[in-house]
């Protein structure tokens, strides 16, 4: 189950053989004779969501290891659904891909549409189908990435399942989180969702192409960023006329070359 919203997560408890050796302790002894004591299963509850994450961030820690050994500079990308997170993948790669080898992991709880439009682009790309989980986790990375030749490649760019909360608790190992949020959605999300903007250390501001034909305040919404991540980068953006894209570039090739 996801720590925050309690949905579960079958891949938690899969059964598959791996080859890349990393600890796998699957403990399926979380307290079910429990539930008559409410202290008891409150207390459950917090041990289980502190195994999860405790377990995710070993994982997470097995994957920065890996990323600084192969030199790939990772970037997850989260937001709600549909503020443009494939639409700046794709900008993005057909703009950079002669520069950089890049690799994508598509994160969705159902199809391989986002994987089909990144294909279309010309650079590899491995979906995850989360099904009736809301984030992915340093665990489906670690598998991810086995597609991909690691050896020869500069950055990989994750796409997180569209949700603006659970994606925030789960650490996959990248150097930066980059939350996505798209003029249409209103200036105060970040307030609303402030654990995401928080551990975020970008967050591009999309779909500027709109704004005209929107009451929505960018200082407003810029001032709440900043209110709760103090340092935040923000850049604004379209990923559609492509204003604004080449600060983004910028900052995107200059993790790279660190
Ligand atoms: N006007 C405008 N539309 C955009 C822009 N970026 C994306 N869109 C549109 O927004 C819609 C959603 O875009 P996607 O790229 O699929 O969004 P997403 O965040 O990947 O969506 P999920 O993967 O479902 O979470 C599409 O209709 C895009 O064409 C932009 O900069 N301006
Ligand atoms: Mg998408």
């Amino acid at each position: 189950m996801c720590t925050t919203c309690g949905c579960s997560t079958d891949h938690d408890h899969h059964d598959h053989h791996h080859d890349h050796g990393h600890p796998h302790s699957h403990d399926h002894s979380h307290g079910h004779d429990h539930h008559h004591d409410a202290e008891a299963g409150k207390r459950t509850k917090i041990s289980i969501e502190e195994d999860i994450l405790g377990k995710n961030n070993r994982l997470a820690g097995f994957n920065r290891v890996l990323f600084k050994d192969k030199g790939i500079f990772v970037l997850n990308l989260v937001s709600s659904p549909g503020s443009g997170k494939t639409t700046l993948l794709e900008r993005t790669l057909r703009d950079l891909r002669s520069k950089l080898r890049c690799a994508v992991i598509e994160g969705d709880q159902q199809t391989d549409n986002d994987a089909q439009r990144i294909a279309a682009t010309g650079v590899p790309v491995k979906q995850i189908n989360t099904g009736a989980g809301c984030h992915l986790d340093a665990h489906m990375i670690m598998h991810g990435t086995e597609n991909f030749d690691l050896d020869n490649l500069d950055l990989l760019l994750i796409e997180n399942v569209g949700n603006l909360v659970c994606p925030a608790a789960f650490d996959l190992g990248e150097h930066h989180k980059v939350a996505v949020l798209s003029v249409t959605e209103g200036e105060d999300k970040p307030l609303k969702y402030p654990q995401m903007f928080h551990n975020s250390t970008v967050m591009l501001l999309n779909k500027i192409d709109l704004l005209p034909h929107l009451d929505f305040e960018v200082e407003k919404c810029k001032e709440y960023a900043q209110r709760v991540s103090p340092g935040i980068l923000i850049f604004e953006l379209s990923a559609k006329s492509g204003e604004g894209m080449d600060a983004w570039y910028q900052w995107l090739s200059s993790g790279v070359s660190r």
